[in-house]
């Protein structure tokens, strides 16, 4: 008799270790992740890469040159980088950046690891329309789009030191 109170009390702290472990697990996978203050950004350059990719294999261009797809902070960023797209493209076109939800639908992260705190969304968007998990930088804010399209892409690199002259 006692005995079976011992292992029912034991079966019980099992099964609440399991609970615990459950619960530990789902917060893990949907807390927002961790990221990065974007003040911890330095300098960085923009470039411009004038190839129609997909965004998965921009940001591989962009890791390529030892940077990322750019991340947006500001309505000053966002200005810069369509100056940039209209200078170097001619044209309005729109790009890639490196915004996306691939991980946790309507978790936007960047894939610097910067904290996704500013966004400059178009009105509806992000809408998710067809499963849109990557963000498309268009002439007046920002879009949820296909990561399987392919268009022109803007990558960000840090700069660690002074640029030499
Ligand atoms: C969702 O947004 C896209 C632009 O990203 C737009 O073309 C489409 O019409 C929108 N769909 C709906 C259902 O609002
Ligand atoms: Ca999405
Ligand atoms: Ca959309």
């Amino acid at each position: 008799m006692k005995l079976l109170t011992v292992s029912a009390l034991l079966c019980g702290l099992f099964a609440l270790t399991a609970a615990v472990e459950e619960l530990e697990d789902v917060v893990k996978r949907t807390s927002p992740p961790f990221c990065t203050e974007s003040s911890k950004l330095q300098q960085r350059v923009f470039i411009f890469v004038d190839k129609k990719l997909t965004w998965a294999e921009a940001e591989s261009n962009c890791v390529s040159m030892g940077g990322h797809l750019a991340s947006v902070h500001s309505l000053a960023t966002h200005n810069l980088v369509r100056r940039l797209i209209k200078r170097r493209a001619n044209r309005n076109s729109n790009a890639w950046i490196g915004g996306s939800d691939q991980s946790w639908e309507s978790v936007w992260q960047w894939t610097d690891g910067t904290c996704f705190h500013y966004n400059k969304w178009l009105t509806g968007q992000p809408n998710n329309s067809g499963n849109q998990d990557c963000l498309q930088i268009s002439l007046n804010g920002w879009e949820d789009r296909r990561c399987s399209c392919r268009q022109p892409s803007v990558c960000a690199l840090v700069l660690f030191y002074p640029l030499v002259r």
